[in-house]
């Protein structure tokens, strides 16, 4: 039976692992909803299912899908992917699922942060998110899993770990008026010791620009390994995302990590940048949280990409960029395979490949 301890993690000999540590399996949800994927969410789930059959051939996938759903999506993805019915909100996995922590003893557990739609009623995307809120909860109970309540709005976009000590986050996420407006800086901090069981917590000032998930440390930067990061770049002076970048690279170049590291940090220039066009703004339902206008900046960055047993998954966003985004990965993860998968309907949606999957570690 999948308990929820009333102790903390840390406490516990619990951390929470690197994503490029092994990993047992991967958790997605099926893309339906109108007001967020164009045209009826049918060109994202063609996306989503070419994500999970990248991840199935190193991976055991497995797709939560609403009731409403379940026969097109077991139609629509190959048969190694398990398909689940499961109720949700929306799709992204990062943000709902578990964030797990292991003990170097062969047990995993999973933590079930509070989620409220990044931001609720102050300036979310959606309401009602109550089905989302339960996603980490069942994942866990399916897993036979124990579970921690770490009592704190938080998505899991919004942390990067080296699994050697050292959280990344920022400020701009964090400390957002609609997340944890009742806690200090460091009272936050100290709930991601004691549930990730990270020594030392690096917060970047803001994410990426125009991003809105208040910005999602994912959407910025990735942790290659201990003391290496990937970050955002442009070289345009006339971006706002120039001097984001800049600001990130300033602090990431002065930082050291839990273990007295400085960071290597590998520039990966962003695509576009791109705007939502016309013809997509036409195909998505109007509705009060989610802005989609024609002619909207989007948040596309190749650092949302997947860590997962030996192969990265990047998203494949834009034909001027897309390869030396793959060559600045392929430097980076020399043991890799670099695999693209066409990503542009994802990020129509407000994220990309990392924001729409959850690794559960092996153990
Ligand atoms: O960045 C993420 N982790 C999620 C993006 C959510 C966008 C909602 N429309």
């Amino acid at each position: 039976m999948a308990k929820v301890c009333k102790t903390k993690p840390a406490a516990d000999g619990f951390d929470m692992p690197g994503e490029h540590e092994p990993h047992a399996e991967i958790w997605m949800a099926w893309p339906e909803r109108s007001d967020n994927w164009r045209d009826g969410a049918k060109p994202a789930q063609g996306c989503f299912v070419e994500v999970a059959r990248a991840i199935a051939e190193v991976t055991p996938v497995t797709m939560a899908v609403s009731a409403a759903q379940y026969e097109n999506a077991r139609g629509r993805l190959p048969e190694n992917i398990r398909v689940v019915e499961m109720s949700t909100n929306d799709s992204w996995m990062r943000d709902i699922g578990p964030t797990y922590v292991t003990n170097g003893q062969g047990e995993r557990r999973g933590i079930q942060w509070d989620f409220n739609a990044w931001g609720g009623l102050v300036d979310g995307l959606y309401f009602p998110w109550d089905k989302d809120d339960q996603v980490a909860g069942k994942i866990c109970e399916i897993l036979r899993d124990d579970s921690y309540k770490a009592g704190i709005i938080l998505e899991g976009g919004a942390i990067h770990t080296d699994g050697d000590g050292t959280l990344f986050t920022n400020e701009e996420c964090l400390l957002h008026p609609s997340r944890n407006a009742n806690m200090s800086q460091d009272e936050i901090e100290q709930v991601l010791k004691d549930n990730l069981g990270v020594e030392k917590v690096l917060w970047l000032p803001e994410g990426l620009f125009n991003d809105e998930t208040n910005g999602h440390i994912d959407n910025l930067m990735h942790v290659v390994k201990p003391g290496e990061v990937i970050l955002s770049w442009t070289e345009d002076t006339r971006d706002p995302q120039y001097e984001i970048s800049q600001r990130a690279f300033a602090f990431l170049s002065n930082a050291t990590d839990a273990k007295d590291r400085t960071l290597k940090i590998h520039k990966i220039h962003i695509p576009g940048p791109l705007y939502l066009t016309e013809r997509e703004a036409a195909g998505i339902d109007m509705s009060d949280g989610m802005e989609r206008e024609a002619g909207q900046r989007l948040a596309g960055s190749y650092a949302n990409f997947l860590i997962t047993n030996g192969r990265i998954i990047m998203p494949l966003l834009d034909p001027k960029w897309d390869d030396p985004a793959r060559q600045v990965l392929q430097a980076a993860f020399p043991e890799h395979e670099i695999v693209g998968v066409a990503a542009r309907e994802i990020l129509l949606g407000g994220g990309n490949i990392h924001c729409i999957t959850q690794q559960v570690p092996a153990v």
